[in-house]
């Protein structure tokens, strides 16, 4: 299954609202983060959540109790998956899963990321936080769009959860290489909201992803 999230990183509430209204039958998911959340407050996972089911990436990297706390007010909210990070270790991970159940929804588990830097740290700790992934259960794992060689060697390690991955145009990555390599949903932010005509932008790259999708079924 290939899709395309929608990473909502507007700071404007209205703007986002009627950006998605307007995109919401390209997209599969939308993503929102820190920049819309501190702007227009949790409520607008609800808003979003009307048109979209969302994607809370909070980038959960806290204590269990703190994990709990965020996690429950991101479902509490309308969200049907969070992002969490791994590097705080399995019981705060397994914070974010109980929690997660509780209300069916889902956890993403962060195991590379698509920004110069991740050598220094997560790289050398993709195998584990992979591990990490699959031995807790998570439904899928966030990785870079625009390091197919990097997707290649996660898919291996991860088999079948989802992969979940940002980095495609402004950051670099091709749609195609980044589906041929293993990519699940590819997440767009910029080179759609910042868009002249962000419905056209949309629906081309979800053609390109559907049409990658059928051609790879019809090749399996
Ligand atoms: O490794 C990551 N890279 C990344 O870009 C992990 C992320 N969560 N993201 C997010 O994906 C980033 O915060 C933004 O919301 C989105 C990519 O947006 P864009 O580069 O397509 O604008």
């Amino acid at each position: 299954m290939c899709g395309l999230i929608l990473a909502m990183d507007l700071t404007d509430r209205d703007k986002a609202l009627n950006l998605l209204k307007d995109t919401k039958d390209f997209i599969d998911y939308v993503k929102v983060g820190y920049p819309l959340i501190l702007s227009a407050g949790i409520g607008i996972v609800r808003d979003l959540s009307r048109y979209s089911p969302v994607i809370a990436d909070l980038k959960v990297a806290d204590i269990p109790y703190t994990n709990e706390i965020i996690c429950r007010m991101a479902f509490d909210n309308g969200a049907k998956a969070v992002i969490s990070h791994g590097f705080t270790g399995s019981y705060s991970l397994k914070a974010c899963t109980n929690t997660a159940k509780e209300y069916d929804g889902d956890i993403y588990l962060v195991v590379d990321m698509s920004s110069p830097g991740a050598d220094e740290f997560i790289r050398p700790n993709t195998e584990d936080l992979c591990k990490m992934a699959v031995k807790h259960k998570v439904k899928g794992v966030v990785a870079p769009a625009n390091n197919p060689e990097r997707l290649k060697m996660i898919r291996e390690y991860i088999k079948d959860l989802t992969m979940i991955c940002p980095g495609v145009g402004v950051q670099g990555g091709s749609i195609r290489e980044a589906l041929s390599a293993g990519a699940d949903y590819l997440i767009v932010g910029r080179s759609i909201y910042t868009s002249e005509n962000p419905i056209d932008v949309a629906k081309n790259i979800k053609r390109e992803i559907e049409s990658f999708s059928s051609f790879s079924n019809i090749n399996r």
